[in-house]
């Protein structure tokens, strides 16, 4: 383990050494990192970002680009040949081609490099020319981060903190039943094994449908290529004798090797060398889901900022180089709302960061919060109601194909309207009810120059980028 810890920060070492040299010399780069949930946006988001960084015609909000100083945006080989590239000109076709869709749901992580020539800002402007600036884009999910609380962790005391999580939650019956019933200290049976991992992972499936969000582990829930292998097949277990050959003696096994193979490459080869970070939240998914999914999210949300704040944990401060220097947590999807109500989606997120962060007792990186629309579906307007003037929000609903206006019900003036009866754990409501219609991406004729539709992504992009592009 030390050695292991040892030979990591030396290779982070060499690695950062060679950032810092190629930074002063030559090319900045800059490492995006960009994750959520699954469905909270990550796809569409960087699609979006990216085409609007090569076709600047909506991003005002970004200095750089209203003050014509990105003279080029071109998309590039990444630096990393072993992770998958993102595939901007799949999903980009299948936002604003023609019968717009949304894109597939991605399941691993993925990254694609996008360099702007930039002309330095005054006095420098004369002295040097343009230089070049890359920003390496890494899309990965959410679930992983919060796997790091496994590496601090025994297979026992793993076991005893999910079991009794597990004891309160109706949708682990079955594990629960399944787990008390085996004798673990017998000799390992693979199809026992195997069906006790089954159960759990279904346990934690439908959990997370059902809004919890602490499912660990991560890959239990997305698989992908590792599915049915011997390091996604263990369970926790009820403490008890763990002889050699028992089942308990190959679970605590098998839980050490996602640690060492699952969990730590993940955070070595990608989560370490991250500059920026913006995090992805469905809080109006949350919100139309009820105070249970709204107080889940919260704890979410303090879980993923302590994973920033390395110091917590020895393996990880290990293996970091450096801090992250900022992080965006954007709620997505505020084309949702007329915009009369954004402000309150951004003091909700920002209620929620702020207790994030005193959760999480964090300090360090710049935090910001914010409601964006990477893509937007919709338009607004405005109908007599009552003698009053409703706000909607117009578009092509997902499921029938037809054009609808909407309202989805007021975001309370203040977010303790929200967050304190999900705080109190109250299961509904009272006052009130907030609708979530799924809507197509609209069919858009882009002019020259323009890049897709959206709302707030130059403010985004400002605040994660634009210190460094001036
Ligand atoms: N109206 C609207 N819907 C959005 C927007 N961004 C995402 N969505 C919706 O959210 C869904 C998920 O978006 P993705 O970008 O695929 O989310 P993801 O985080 O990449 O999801 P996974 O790959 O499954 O983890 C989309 O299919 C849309 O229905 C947006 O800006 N506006
Ligand atoms: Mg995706």
């Amino acid at each position: 383990m030390v050695i292991g810890a040892l030979s990591d920060r030396l290779g982070r070492g060499v690695e950062s050494m060679g950032a810092a040299v190629s930074e002063t010399f030559f090319e900045p780069v800059i490492r995006l990192g960009v994750t959520g949930l699954s469905r909270a946006g990550k796809t569409v988001f960087i699609t979006s970002l990216v085409a609007n960084l090569l076709d600047r015609g909506r991003m005002p909000g970004l200095q750089a680009a209203s003050a014509g100083r990105i003279e080029a945006a071109f998309l590039q080989p990444q630096p990393d040949d072993t992770v998958p590239r993102f595939d901007y000109e799949t999903h980009l076709a299948a936002m604003t081609g023609r019968d717009p869709h949304w894109p597939d749901s991605t399941r691993a992580v993925s990254e694609l490099r996008l360099s702007l020539r930039v002309r330095p800002k005054g006095l420098l402007a004369g002295l040097s020319g343009p230089r070049t600036v890359h920003i390496d884009i890494v899309d990965y999910p959410g679930e992983w981060l919060l796997d790091l609380a496994l590496m601090d962790q025994s297979y026992a005391a793993w076991s005893a903190d999910t079991l009794s999580r597990a004891e309160t939650r109706p949708q682990a019956r079955d594990f629960r039943a399944r787990a008390t019933r085996t004798d673990a200290s017998a000799r390992l049976d693979e199809s026992t094994a195997q069906a006790l991992s089954r159960s759990f992972a279904d346990y934690l499936t439908t959990a997370r449908e059902q809004g919890f969000s602490d499912c660990t582990p991560g890959r239990f829930l997305l698989p992908g290529e590792m599915e049915g292998s011997p390091v996604l097949t263990f369970a926790p277990l009820p403490p008890g004798d763990a002889p050699r050959g028992s089942l308990r003696r190959e679970m605590a096994r098998r839980y050490e090797a996602y640690k060492a193979r699952v969990v730590k490459p993940f955070f070595r080869d990608h989560f370490a060398r991250i500059d920026r970070q913006v995090v992805l939240v469905d809080a109006l998914g949350a919100i139309h889901s009820g105070p249970m999914a709204v107080e889940d999210m919260r704890r979410a949300m303090a879980g993923i900022l302590g994973v920033f704040r390395p110091g917590r944990n020895s393996f990880l401060s290990a293996i970091i180089g450096k801090r992250v220097e900022k992080i965006l947590f954007a709620a997505t999807k505020a084309d949702h709302l007329h915009h009369t109500q954004h402000p309150r989606l951004t003091a909700i997120m920002e209620a929620l960061l702020r207790d994030a962060r005193d959760r999480a007792d964090f300090a360090g990186a710049e935090t910001r919060a914010m409601a964006i629309a990477a893509l937007r579906a919709t338009v607004e307007e405005s109908r007599p109601h009552n003698g009053a003037s409703l706000d909607l929000v117009r578009g092509k609903l997902l499921d029938s194909g037809k054009q609808a206006a909407f309202h989805p019900g007021e975001l309370p003036e203040t977010p303790g309207q929200l967050l304190d009866p999900a705080r109190r754990g109250e299961t509904r409501w009272l006052d009130g009810d907030y609708e979530v219609m799924r809507f197509a991406p609209a069919e858009v004729t882009l002019k020259p120059g323009e890049g897709p539709p959206h709302i707030r992504l130059d403010r985004a992009a400002e605040f994660l980028l634009g210190d460094k592009l001036s």
